[in-house]
């Protein structure tokens, strides 16, 4: 099908091609000068972009209003309406000096097109039009800056990220890792070289904050509660992209990024908004980190607060008695061939 409509258009462009070389030759033929030739092509031209403005403009609206259904749905953070807030003003800046410009470029190319008893306006410089195309624009860039700073400073406003209920999300190629800091909201320490198959993450098993810390291979979080995001990579940079709650940040090796929001709308909530039964949140790596990178992502999920806490309650520990033992064992045998080696080498 695709194959057939690229014939037809190739098809279509040379025979509009030969039509016009057709007509120029009929043109030669008749007799016609120079310049009264490029006066009907001039013609055409012009006339040829206002059919564009009327197809073109009208089009735009029209796909715009239909795929709409394709774009996200209503912000499920709470610092996401200002987000989506400061977006709208962005748009409708953009949608309005697009339609003047537009429409302007398109007549005016149309109205002035060449007549050989038409002389142009010769002017060296106009104040007040200068002033007007330099003070409008720098005053409406100006509030979408300030305002746009503004929200941003709120977001990454860290004063409060201490009440957030903090999670670590924790990346590598190709997929994330979260851990619950537990009842005392203190996430135990990791290493790299702690890192083994039972403790992926890396997680110090002799911090006390650790005990009670839990892993899950989702991420759910309870609704209208603050969540402070605690984001680390293993290997590249990975970013931690939640189009839904409108978050994104950046999961770099060898330091530690935050994300500090709050969910507001529920995953059964948010089903009967967007009417879609199958709706479900998703966390996606938004950079390009590898040859899976299209396929690394989380499932998210916003329950009720007490739904929440039920299922945190059965989610497992990063550390149980058992691979507490087992790592101690390693550590002494460890200890034991260290110190073999050392006595050997003496
Ligand atoms: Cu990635």
């Amino acid at each position: 099908m695709n194959l057939l409509l690229t014939l037809a258009v190739v098809f279509g462009i040379l025979v509009l091609v030969r039509i016009a070389n057709v007509a120029q030759m009929a043109a030669e033929l008749s007799g016609e000068t120079d310049e009264e030739e490029e006066e009907k092509a001039n013609k055409w031209n012009s006339l040829g972009f206002l059919l564009f403005m009327v197809i073109g403009l009208p089009l735009m609206v029209y796909c715009t209003i239909k795929w709409r259904p394709l774009m996200l749905p209503v912000a499920a953070s709470e610092h996401g309406v200002g987000v989506d807030k400061l977006m709208d003003i962005n748009w409708w800046v953009l949608i309005v000096t697009f339609f003047i410009t537009s429409i302007l470029l398109f007549w005016f190319a149309y109205k002035y097109r060449y007549n050989k008893n038409r002389r142009s306006y010769y002017f060296h410089d106009n104040m007040k039009l200068e002033m007007i195309w330099t003070v409008v624009p720098t005053i409406v860039l100006s509030g979408l800056i300030v305002t746009g700073l503004m929200e941003w400073n709120k977001i990454t406003d860290l004063t409060k990220s201490e009440q957030g209920m903090k999670v670590q999300i924790y990346a590598k190629q190709f997929d994330f890792t979260a851990r619950y800091a537990g009842k005392d909201n203190k996430l135990g320490s990791s290493f790299f070289r702690n890192i083994t198959d039972a403790n992926p993450l890396g997680v110090d098993s002799s911090d006390a904050n650790a005990a009670d810390d839990k892993f899950s291979s989702e991420l759910v979080m309870p609704v209208g509660e603050e969540i402070e995001l605690v984001i680390n990579s293993r290997d590249v940079i990975h970013s931690v992209y939640l189009p839904h709650f409108r978050a994104q940040m950046n999961a770099v090796p060898g330091m530690t990024t935050r994300f500090h929001f709050k969910p507001t709308i529920t995953t059964s909530k948010m089903k009967e908004i967007t009417g879609d039964p199958k709706f479900e949140y998703i966390l996606l790596c938004n950079k390009i980190c590898g040859v899976a990178h299209y396929n690394m992502k989380m499932p998210v999920r916003v329950l009720e607060k007490d739904e929440f806490t039920k299922w945190l309650r059965e989610q497992k520990r990063v550390f149980t008695r058992e691979s507490l033992n087992a790592a101690a064992v390693a550590d002494s045998t460890k200890a034991a061939v260290d110190s073999t080696v050392i006595v050997s080498a003496k």
